[in-house]
Parts: structure tokens; C-alpha cells; sequence
């Protein structure tokens, strides 16, 4: 009786009728986070679903911090989903759970990006360097697209080139446009996004992959592109390690190489398996897929609201002139670029849901109790979108994170929720934003960028782990007071 009161004293977790067999799976539909940001109205910043087989618990507003901080060790789980065992073999660092060679893993891979990116302005400048030669490229692409078609669409020119940006950081190489074997590697974005997102169909009904079903032959894809990855990145370590000359660490690889197996010397046992591939594979696979899809937004915003290039441009103009590149230390100068950057990001919310976490442990959460093993859905954009947070949360508008002396206001800042928190946030955090920041800096600085008159883009996204912008088309030209320094 006594057990049974106590389970009663906690109230159980709000959330829709769950239908037999597949729950709530129907509902979430094509946007799944706009259901759930939906149901936040119902029920609260804390609420429970039902995915197939699968109690599922939903974190929005306040409950996010909550649970990614103030508890972060009870949430910091992946749950042992079909699709996560797919990624590099199941070795990946991103899509496993929590163990002791996780936290060394992690450890190792947020101090080795920071070696190759912001970590000091030695790094910083030759990761400048790496930015500053692909715009070129991309640049020159544009203009004989532009030549060529006059219209065109960007987005898997998007993907090689920020795809490039981290082979040059990760392998010491850049690939062609025409490339074959890059596009093929880095061209599936959407196929891994689609089938790895919050709430995807084989993780909420794993039953499916086992007969002939169209979600079968996208699963079937997605191992094959899984496959075909790390058969890429394996074969660029073992490059690597065939060519290293003892102390001269050439680029990541080569640092992971060094890092890894040295704590293979110093614990032995702990780490037997070749983390090497999979680590690598985590940075350049997530980089290139959300930096391209960050790229894809931005150029989309840019001809969707041409009044706001023209802002971006007047204050690149300003700062910069026309006798050189915009450049890192030129950042303090330029908050409006990096406003418009957050804005892009809390008004798209391309990483709508988070990957899924789950508890690690029996725990409880504003009087809520949830089982260890229950999986959990982070819901980013409920923030980004919350309207006690943001007026006029559904309009574009940078000016939002400006003061009335036009610096940035850093508090608003950091409520835009995009790389996650805790235990799982995202250790490309930095690099991501000096990357786009060089890219929005040089592309508004260098060119013109428009849209055909009579099929401007749409808003509307795909849905996946990131959101992928409709195809749409741009013409590209050179600023006449740029010409000078191209
Ligand atoms: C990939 C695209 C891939 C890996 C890794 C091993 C770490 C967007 C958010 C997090 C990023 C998640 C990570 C992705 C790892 C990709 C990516 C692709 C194969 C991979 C929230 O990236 O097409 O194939 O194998």
C-alpha cells in the first residue's frame, strides 16, 4: 500500500493519447518539431509521447536547461537506437552513450579541433586560410555558373565547398567540384539526416527493415552510405599512417593518430579498438553536413530579404574597404554579420531536435519521476521560437540582437539554442562560427548575390537531424568596388 501510494504521489507525465502498435508516430508528420511545439501549449515544457514501443519524453523552454545541466549526467545517454548502429560501425563518438572511453574520446576530439581551429591565432590564421582559398573557389564556381545558365542552384556546390574547408583541416586535401568519388561521399546528406533524426521510422519501428517496404530501401541506403563513409575516411588514415614521418603532424588525422595511440600505450586495455576512423569520421561528417546546410540557409536568407545583403555588405564596406579580404580581427567590427549569423540560426533552427539522448539512471525532473533507458527528445526549436523569449518569434530580423548602440547584445545571444548543452553540446561550436562568419563576410564582401524574379525560394524545410532548405536558384555577380582585390 505503501508503494503504491508513493508511485501515486508522483504525477504522471502529461502528454496525447498513444494509439496501439505505432503511439504517436502518425502525428509527428512531416515537421515533427512543429507538432511538438504544438503540444507545448497543452501540456507544458515537459511532456511524454509514445513512439512505437517507446515511452518517450519531451524537453522544451526551461525543462531543456533543466535536464542538460543542472542534471546533465542522468541525461547524458544515446539510446541503442537501429539507425545509430549503422554510423561508423557503432563506434561513433556522437552516437554512443556514455562510457569511460566516451569522456576520454571527447575530451581528445574538443582539443584537437580547437589545435585546428580557434585554439590560438597562429591556428586561427591557417584555418582562415583554408576558408579564404575555398571562397575563392566557390566564388569562381558562381561566376561561370552564373556565365553559363544565369541561373542555377547552389546547394551541392554549398556542401563540397564547406566539405572541403574540413578535408583540408582534416586529410590536408581539397577536391574538385566535379569530383565523382567526394560527391558521392559527402552528396547523402539528406538520406543521413532523414534517417537519423528525432522521431525517424526505423528507431520508433525497427520491425520495418525486416521486409521489402519502402522504408526498408531507405534503410538499406542509409547503411550503404554508412558503408561507403567510412570506407573513405578508413582509407585516408591508413594514408596517413602509412606516410607519417615520426613528429611532424600534418593535419586532424594525423593529430588523432598521435593523440590515440598514445593512450593506447599509456592504458592499454581501455582503448583496443582504432577510435581513429570513427573520431575523424564524427568531425568531418557532422561539419560538413551543417555547415553546408548553415551555408544553404544563408544564401537562401540573403536573396529572399536583399535589403538585408545590401546592411551586410554597407557595414562589410565600412569596415573593411576595397583593398583587402575581410578577415578574423575584422570580427569585433562587424556585429551586424554576426547578428544576422544568430538570426539565420535561431529563425531557421536547422538542428530543430537534437540528437536523441536518453537517462542513464532512475531520475526525476520537476516532480516528474522517468526510468533509466527512457529516451529523450530535446526540442531546440521550441526555444528558438518561444514567444515569452522572442517578440515576433516567427520574423527575420537580426536588428534583435543589436543594442541601440548596434552591439551585439550578448545575453540575447545565448538564448539561441542550436549546438545543444551539457554533456552532449557540440564541440564544433567555435569553428562552426568563425566558418560562417569568414563565408558571410567574404560572400557579402565580394558579390551580389540574387534570385530569379519569378521562383523566389520558400521557407519551408525537410526534415531530418538538420532541416534542408527546398532546392531554389541564385545568379551570382562581382561587386564593382571588389574587383580589386579578387
Ligand atoms: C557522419 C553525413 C555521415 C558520419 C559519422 C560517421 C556527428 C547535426 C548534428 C550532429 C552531427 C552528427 C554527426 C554526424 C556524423 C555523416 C554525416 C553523411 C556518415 C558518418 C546535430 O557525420 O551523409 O554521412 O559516419
Amino acid at each position: 500500500l505503501w508503494l503504491w501510494l508513493r508511485r501515486r504521489s508522483t504525477p504522471r507525465l502529461p502528454g496525447p493519447f498513444a494509439w496501439p502498435l505505432i503511439g504517436n508516430a502518425a502525428q509527428l508528420g512531416s515537421a515533427p518539431h512543429l507538432y511538438l511545439t504544438r503540444l507545448v501549449r497543452k501540456y507544458g515544457n515537459i511532456f511524454q509521447i509514445q513512439l512505437g514501443s517507446r515511452p518517450v519524453v519531451v524537453l522544451n523552454g526551461d525543462a531543456i536547461r533543466q535536464a542538460l545541466v543542472k542534471q546533465g549526467p542522468d541525461f547524458a545517454g544515446r539510446p541503442d537506437f537501429t539507425s545509430f548502429r549503422f554510423i561508423a560501425n557503432g563506434d561513433s563518438l556522437a552516437f554512443s552513450t556514455v562510457s569511460d572511453w566516451w569522456k576520454t574520446h571527447r575530451r581528445i576530439a574538443h582539443s584537437t579541433v580547437r589545435m585546428f581551429s580557434t585554439g590560438n591565432p597562429q591556428t586561427k590564421k591557417t584555418f582562415e586560410q583554408h576558408v579564404l582559398s575555398e571562397f575563392r573557389e566557390l566564388l569562381g564556381l558562381f561566376l561561370a555558373k552564373t556565365r553559363e545558365m544565369q541561373f542555377f542552384q547552389p546547394m551541392t556546390y554549398l556542401v563540397v565547398s564547406t566539405a572541403n574547408v574540413m578535408s583540408a583541416v582534416c586529410f590536408g586535401k581539397r577536391y574538385s567540384y566535379g569530383d565523382e568519388e567526394f560527391r558521392q561521399v559527402v552528396g547523402r546528406n539528406e538520406q543521413f539526416t532523414q534517417t537519423v533524426g528525432a522521431g525517424s521510422i526505423v528507431d520508433v519501428m525497427p520491425w520495418l527493415q525486416y521486409f521489402p517496404n519502402p522504408i526498408k530501401t531507405i534503410f538499406d541506403n542509409f547503411k550503404t552510405l554508412n558503408r561507403e563513409f567510412t570506407n573513405f575516411i578508413h582509407d585516408k588514415v591508413e594514408e596517413h599512417r602509412k606516410s607519417m614521418e615520426s613528429k611532424t603532424i600534418r593535419d586532424m588525422t594525423d593529430a588523432f593518430i598521435v593523440a590515440l595511440d598514445h593512450l593506447r600505450d599509456k592504458t592499454g586495455a581501455l582503448v583496443e579498438k582504432d577510435y581513429v576512423v570513427s573520431t575523424v569520421g564524427d568531425i568531418f561528417g557532422a561539419s560538413q553536413d551543417t555547415l553546408s546546410t548553415a551555408m544553404q540557409w544563408i544564401i537562401l536568407v540573403l536573396v529572399k530579404y536583399p535589403e538585408m545583403q545590401q546592411r551586410l555588405q554597407q557595414e562589410v564596406d565600412r569596415v573593411v574597404g576595397g583593398e583587402r579580404f575581410p578577415s578574423i580581427e575584422d570580427q569585433p567590427q562587424l556585429p551586424y554579420i554576426m547578428a544576422f549569423i544568430y538570426e539565420v540560426m535561431r529563425f531557421t533552427s536547422f538542428v530543430p531536435l537534437t540528437i536523441p539522448h536518453c537517462t542513464v539512471t532512475d531520475t526525476s525532473i520537476m516532480s516528474y519521476t522517468i526510468p533509466k533507458n527512457t529516451v529523450i527528445f530535446v526540442n531546440q526549436w521550441s526555444i528558438n521560437h518561444d514567444p515569452s523569449v522572442w517578440s515576433h518569434p516567427d520574423t527575420f530580423d537580426p536588428e534583435r540582437f543589436l543594442d541601440p548602440q548596434g552591439k551585439l547584445n550578448k545575453d540575447l545571444i545565448s538564448n539561441v539554442l542550436i549546438f545543444s548543452l551539457g554533456k552532449r553540446r557540440c564541440i564544433g561550436e567555435e569553428l562552426s562560427k568563425l566558418q560562417l562568419f569568414l563565408f558571410v563576410a567574404l560572400i557579402t564582401h565580394q558579390c551580389n548575390i540574387t534570385t530569379h524574379p519569378e521562383r523566389p525560394p520558400i521557407l519551408e524545410s525537410h526534415y531530418g537531424l538538420t532541416l534542408k532548405p527546398h532546392a531554389y536558384v541564385i545568379a551570382v555577380s562581382l561587386r564593382q568596388d571588389a574587383t580589386a582585390t579578387l
